[in-house]
């Protein structure tokens, strides 16, 4: 194993500013607003605040499908927020979400506002409003909701774990990346045996457990996140291959994947989302050359 510097933790920790790290401009040990922002409300009773991240794409990925269903109840307003620039600390957003994190929803479709934070509680939410994307029989349901919080359990050792001392560590330290490169690959794994003999997570049909898994894990298997799909050899997955290209194919996912985006093609990247046309009409390439 590699030398790196030793380190002998104080009686105390104490917040240094310049930590160096790719996000110590917006890592802090306390919670709460910083700035006074009033987040903007468009004309549906869906009001999402989000970002095209992992976590944010499971939720327009849900809309999306929903729409795609017949859920016209499901129309929705996306409203970006930059978390690089701190967007997540303004009051507003806050109040959604105490946590500070994207993906943020506000449903004002009901007698009283009613706000949920947490991908998960946004899909669990969502599925049960509109009746779609949970198996109703008790068996597969469990099913369904133990793929669910298996992601929202396992996904932070890939990103918060492995992606974060792979790709974005100011220093490489060989300890922390093979924790994490074999806790990953042993999560990839888990997938795989599930998906051998089985369509989908929660088993015949398409579901919320899909819906969550997929930006994660079918990123990672496509080689998207973290520039790591070599070093993690992912392409011996076959049977989460074969589920990611499927669900890849699907419109739904296709457009949930562009609301809130901000990096990649110009016509892959539509920034906000008020309206289904938009997707044809408000892409960056389009307002760019109306520009
Ligand atoms: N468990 C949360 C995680 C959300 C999360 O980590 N969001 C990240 C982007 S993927 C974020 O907003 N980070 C901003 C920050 O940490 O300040 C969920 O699934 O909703």
């Amino acid at each position: 194993m590699s030398e790196t510097p030793e380190y002998t933790p104080p009686t105390v920790w104490t917040w240094s500013k310049d930590n160096g790290g790719r996000f110590a401009n917006i890592n802090r040990p306390i919670s709460g607003a910083t700035h006074e922002k009033a987040l903007p409300v468009g004309r549906h009773p869906l009001q999402l605040y989000s970002l095209a991240t992992p976590n944010g794409v499971k939720v327009t990925v849900m809309l999306e499908e929903l729409l795609a269903l017949g859920h016209a109840g499901a129309e929705y307003d996306a409203w970006l927020i930059r978390i690089s620039e701190g967007d997540q600390f303004g009051s507003g957003f806050v109040g959604v979400n105490p946590n500070s994190k994207i993906p943020a929803l506000m449903d004002y479709g009901g007698p009283a506002p009613i706000r949920i934070f947490e991908s998960g509680a946004i899909l669990l939410y969502l599925a049960e409003k509109f009746g779609a994307f949970l198996p109703t029989d008790t068996a597969t349901r469990a099913e369904c909701l133990s793929w669910l919080f298996w992601q929202m359990g396992s996904a932070p050792y890939l990103g918060g774990g492995f992606g974060h001392f792979y790709a974005y560590a100011p220093m490489k330290i060989e300890y922390a990346i093979d924790r994490f490169a074999m806790e990953v690959k042993r999560q990839l794994d888990v997938l795989d045996r599930r998906l051998a003999d089985h369509d989908y997570l929660a088993g015949s049909d398409y579901s919320i457990a899909d819906i969550a898994v997929w930006p994660w894990y079918g990123g990672m298997a496509r080689g998207l996140l973290y520039d790591a799909g070599e070093f993690l050899q992912v392409q011996d997955y076959v049977h989460l291959q074969r589920w990611t290209d499927r669900i890849a194919q699907r419109p739904a996912v296709r457009r949930g994947r562009m609301v809130n985006r901000v990096m990649g093609e110009p016509a892959s990247q539509l920034h906000e989302r008020h309206d289904a046309g938009d997707f044809l009409t408000r892409t960056q390439d389009k307002l760019e050359a109306a520009d």
